[in-house]
């Protein structure tokens, strides 16, 4: 009797431990911290809770997303710093900030580089996208998938903006990029990177004059409260990438890796198409509100492409040439 209980309690004990660790742990519920600097108004924040909504339903529950919008969790830099080290899952951060982290990026932040969103779409979903976000493993993040920040314009409390000479002077925040301050410097601005949540009060103190954004964020962050001109000079397209931390992914299963990255591109795509329609809607929006609307004429902007153009050429360098020529060839491919 004793060697019969003795046996069952090994076999119970085996069952416990050892063999079934792998459904153990796939009963375990995870949560991903999924944060981003704009407000829960924005396609962005909409996206998101449509990936949580995805990622909830495909693991029936196993994996939990929190959503935190407005910065609650940080800014683009430090929740980027945060995924790093584990302490948060999700960001969503524009290429300007990332490429602090991943040099490479700037590519995209090049002034003028995508003709229309759908060159950019091409370019970033195709391979030569896949190779700028595999160069994120090293610094311990995965890139799942490209979204939409979309074409910067400029607002400002002074002057409406028409030709490059209209820079002169202005006290501009950037982002927190290099190449974003020397373009603007060789358009004759005198910027200044700051973090999002500090750029409202900025403007309403008067610590700048101005700022630049795609017409969605300008509009649902009620930056027209604060600034009286927009122009819409298209200087830069802003894509933004999904990061997730890369110790939290490696801890998923496969088929959880795969759902998490699926959910990605699809929300992604459901984020480009709402973008879009911002742009369009939020543009008559700031018009009613009584902010002033400038369009640069082809020539205005040609001198700005001009008065950047040796901006482009010094990051050109710094990246590489081969890397640089491998987008641009993309670019004319995709513009055929
Ligand atoms: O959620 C994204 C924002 O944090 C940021 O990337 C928006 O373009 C942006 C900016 O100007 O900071």
């Amino acid at each position: 009797i004793v060697s019969l209980f003795l046996l069952v309690m090994m076999i119970l004990v085996l069952a416990a431990c050892g063999g079934d660790e792998k459904s153990a742990d796939a009963k375990e519920v995870k949560t991903i911290r999924a944060g981003i600097g704009l407000n829960d108004q924005h396609p962005q924040f909409k996206a998101l809770v449509k990936f949580q909504e995805i990622v909830e339903e495909k693991t029936e529950g196993k994996i939990k997303v929190e959503t935190y919008h407005s910065g609650q969790l940080g800014d683009d830099r430090s929740m980027t710093e945060a995924l790093q080290l584990g302490s948060q899952e999700v960001t969503i951060p524009s290429t300007a900030p990332l490429a602090n982290f991943v040099p490479e990026f700037s590519i995209f932040d090049f002034p003028f580089l995508f003709p229309n969103e759908e060159v950019a779409d091409a370019v970033l979903d195709g391979e030569v996208g896949q190779k700028f976000l595999d160069k994120l493993e090293d610094q311990n993040l995965v890139g799942l998938a490209y979204w939409e920040n979309g074409f910067r314009d400029v607002t400002n409390s002074k002057l409406p903006i028409e030709t490059a000479a209209d820079f002169k002077g202005l006290k501009l925040r950037t982002m927190e990029n290099e190449l974003h301050l020397e373009a603007f410097k060789a358009l004759g601005a005198n910027p200044t990177p700051m973090a999002l949540g500090e750029l409202f009060t900025a403007m309403q103190q008067g610590t700048v004059d101005g700022q630049e954004n795609p017409v969605p964020t300008i509009y649902l962050q009620k930056f027209y409260e604060v600034q009286d001109y927009v122009s819409n000079t298209h200087h830069i397209y802003s894509p933004f990438v999904f990061l997730m931390s890369k110790s939290f992914f490696d801890e998923l299963t496969e088929d959880q890796q795969v759902i998490v990255k699926e959910a990605a591109v699809k929300a992604g795509k459901y984020e480009r198409e709402l973008n879009r329609e911002a742009n369009k809607q939020n543009l008559e929006d700031l018009k009613e509100t009584g902010m002033n609307y400038t369009e640069i004429t082809p020539e205005a902007r040609q001198e700005m492409v001009d008065l950047v153009q040796p901006t482009i050429d010094k990051y050109a360098e710094q990246i590489g040439i081969d890397t640089v020529q491998e987008v641009y060839d993309a670019i004319e491919k995709a513009t055929r």
